[in-house]
């Protein structure tokens, strides 16, 4: 059993996914941000920097708990401890690595600058130029998605999974960040279709 420490962001969104995809059993202890839950020693005690998402698998590795913060990284583990979701071919594979670190580590960083800049004036400079890099970010995509089905290829992998994180928020909180992307829209359909994503956006 694994307990999920999360809130409704592309972070935790990414970290539910994970879990609901891979079909691990978990259970989900949502983190009021607002209320700084972040911010407890007990939660500072399972991730000194205060954020989620966080899990604790108590059965871990050779059967002991293990706590893991970082989105990425555990959707990593429940890849692995899964079998799902991972290419075996060594180009695929390098394929879907290079597609996971551009869902979580280009993608998701900026659109975190967008939605606090948007947050302290959503007409200044500042929040479009962070705009315009989340749509650029997202057309490079749309080009990737009209030459394949998924981000790495034809198999639907982790890096998938990570960008639906950063897309579903997008599409919530800034729709037009992402219009006009029909390869982009025709993926994201067919992600949103996927009883798990359905379930793990429920916060
Ligand atoms: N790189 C980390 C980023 C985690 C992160 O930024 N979490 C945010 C929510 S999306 C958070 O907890 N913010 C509250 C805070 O920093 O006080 C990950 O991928 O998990």
């Amino acid at each position: 059993m694994i307990d999920l420490y999360a809130a409704g962001t592309s972070n935790g969104m990414r970290a539910r996914i994970a879990l609901e995809e891979t079909g691990l059993p978990y259970k989900l202890n949502f983190v009021d941000l607002a209320k700084g839950e972040n911010k407890t020693p007990k939660f500072l005690a399972m991730n000194p920097n205060g954020q989620i998402p966080v899990i604790v698998d108590h059965d871990g590795p050779g059967g002991k708990p293990l706590t893991l913060s970082q989105s990425t990284a555990i959707l990593l583990y429940c890849a692995e401890k899964s079998g799902r979701f991972l290419p075996k071919d060594p180009a695929v594979r390098a394929a879907m690595l290079q597609a996971l670190m551009s869902a979580s580590t280009d993608v998701t960083p900026v659109l975190g600058a967008f939605f606090g800049a948007k947050n302290k004036d959503a007409n200044s400079p500042v929040t479009q130029m962070f705009k315009d890099r989340v749509r650029s970010l997202m057309q490079v995509w749309d080009g990737a998605l009209g030459k394949n089905r998924y981000c790495a290829g034809g198999e639907l992998t982790v890096a998938d999974l990570s960008l639906y994180a950063g897309y579903a928020r997008i599409k919530g909180m800034a729709p037009d960040a992402v219009e006009g992307m029909p390869n982009l829209t025709r993926w994201a359909d067919e992600m949103a279709a996927r009883p798990a994503i359905q379930r793990a956006l429920k916060f």
